[in-house]
């Protein structure tokens, strides 16, 4: 028979775990917040392959896989990473680009599945200021940017896959099927582990010490255990508490899901983010000319949002450190948009539902409907700008958003008269007073021939009397 006392402490024990399990919790959600926030960042793929730019002795085709695909021997893929000379790099324009975009943070591949680090990387001499005659440390200068301009910085690295090292296997899409099996044939003597401990762990330590980040970005986990996953987890919130580490830290030890070129097809809980290239590919390829639209990645963002995630979206920026044009245009756009129409964006939380798609009575006969974009092959994004409405919530708030709407008026049948009593509807950006005419098929919301845009995504704000 349980005596008084021993159940007393049992029932301590027990309260006392329970309670730390909830402060873990808080904690986690605690430095989350900021990024729930941030609703937008943006991803940056630059490295040796920058260099290469997709072509490889007279054949193109290739992207940021190029030593993969190309069967590149170490021994004359290190001859090209010398070379790697970015003369034209400025981290505070790059950063000034991002937060004019209104993005709100900056993740960088500090060493993709080439191995190459871009940073002073004192635990591997195979590393930008070591080996090129660039010698400056473009992921310091880039934090040091972002600290100054108020963006907050993101460390991306390559944990499971690694070509410049001998103990890295894989397994995707099958065994060794992004190993280096050129340079090192015998898979089954790779050790993950002697990789693990000889450069991930270090690397990990010297990026968090060196440049504070707010984020590290894990890619490819395939073939990491619990336990690695868990000690790098472990390594990083030692080193600082307040660092978020996504999923593919891998075996379930991040903090927030991960999408990758294409959003969600529902409103997803938890915090997550959909990463998207702007162009065809994550880094620079030379006759990657297929962008997407700035209509485009606005709807991107705002589909990612309306479902409760966020978008970090892509450039390659040039070997020689430039972001292009065609990128720095969209930005711009995004940017002027976000001016205008920030408030739908950041902080918001999904509705009671993400939004609605056009039915294909109404997609089928919208006049003036832009041709589908031609997407690239390797993106998952939808491959057409469809007339549809996405909703964000604020508060009581509601923000209705017309994507691509090319007709008069926009029917949101969420918004029945027998549901919703409205107090105010405005369309943001446009002073004027809005039409509308709730009926039972939903609210009729006409869009003032004054308030046409090029980019025609329209955010209307409306303010409820009272749920009935
Ligand atoms: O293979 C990489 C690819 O090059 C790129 O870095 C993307 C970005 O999320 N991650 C991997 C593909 O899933």
């Amino acid at each position: 028979m349980m005596t008084k006392r021993v159940m007393t402490l049992m029932v301590t024990v027990l309260l006392i775990n329970l309670f730390s399990v909830k402060l873990i919790a808080n904690s986690v959600n605690n430095k989350l917040a900021w990024f729930q926030d941030a609703k937008f960042g943006m991803f940056i793929h630059w490295g040796v392959y920058s260099k290469i730019a997709g072509e490889w002795k007279g054949k193109e085709g290739y992207n940021e896989h190029v030593m993969l695909y190309a069967k590149i021997p170490i021994v004359e893929y290190e001859k090209v990473a010398k070379t790697l000379n970015p003369v034209d790099f400025n981290a505070e324009a790059w950063v000034l680009a991002a937060k004019n975009a209104g993005m709100k943070y900056i993740v960088i591949t500090t060493k993709h599945h080439e191995g190459f680090a871009m940073y002073n990387s004192p635990s591997s001499p195979y590393n930008i200021v070591n080996l090129t005659d660039f010698k400056r440390d473009p992921v310091k200068e880039l934090s040091e940017a972002c600290r100054k301009l108020d963006v907050k910085f993101g460390v991306y690295y390559s944990l499971g896959r690694d070509w410049h090292d001998p103990d890295v296997p894989t397994n995707w899409p099958k065994k060794a099927g992004r190993s280096n099996f050129w340079d090192y044939p015998n898979e089954d003597a790779k050790d993950f582990s002697k990789y693990f401990e000889r450069k991930v762990k270090p690397q990990i330590t010297e990026l968090i010490t060196q440049y504070k980040p707010t984020i590290v970005w894990f890619d490819t986990p395939e073939l990491i255990s619990k336990a690695q996953s868990k000690e790098l987890k472990e390594l990083i919130v030692k080193l600082d508490p307040q660092c978020i580490v996504n999923e593919r830290v891998g075996n379930g030890f991040g903090d927030y899901k991960v999408l990758e070129q294409k959003g969600g097809d529902k409103i997803i809980p938890g915090t997550w983010e959909t990463c998207i290239t702007m162009s065809r590919n994550w880094g620079y390829v030379k006759a990657d000319t297929v962008y997407k639209s700035t209509e485009k990645l606005i709807g991107l963002l705002i589909d990612a949002v309306s479902k409760g995630g966020n978008l970090l979206l892509n450039v390659g920026p040039t070997p020689e450190g430039i972001i292009k044009t065609e990128n720095l245009s969209r930005l711009t756009e995004i940017g002027n948009w976000l001016k205008t129409n920030s408030e739908a964006v950041y902080s918001t939380k999904p509705w009671k539902v993400f939004g609605e798609n056009a039915d294909s009575a109404a997609y089928q006969t919208q006049q003036g409907f832009k041709a589908d974009e031609k997407d690239a092959v390797f993106d998952g994004t939808p491959k057409d700008v469809v007339q549809d409405i996405r909703f964000t919530s604020k508060g009581s708030d509601l923000y209705v958003i017309a994507r691509s709407w090319r007709q008069k008026e926009v029917l949101v049948k969420s918004l029945k008269t027998n549901e919703f009593k409205m107090k105010s509807v405005r369309l943001l950006g446009y002073k004027g007073k809005i039409k509308l005419k709730q009926t039972a098929l939903g609210t009729f919301i006409t869009i003032p021939q004054k308030a046409v845009k090029s980019i025609p995504i329209y955010v209307f704000k409306i303010k409820f009397d009272s749920k009935k």
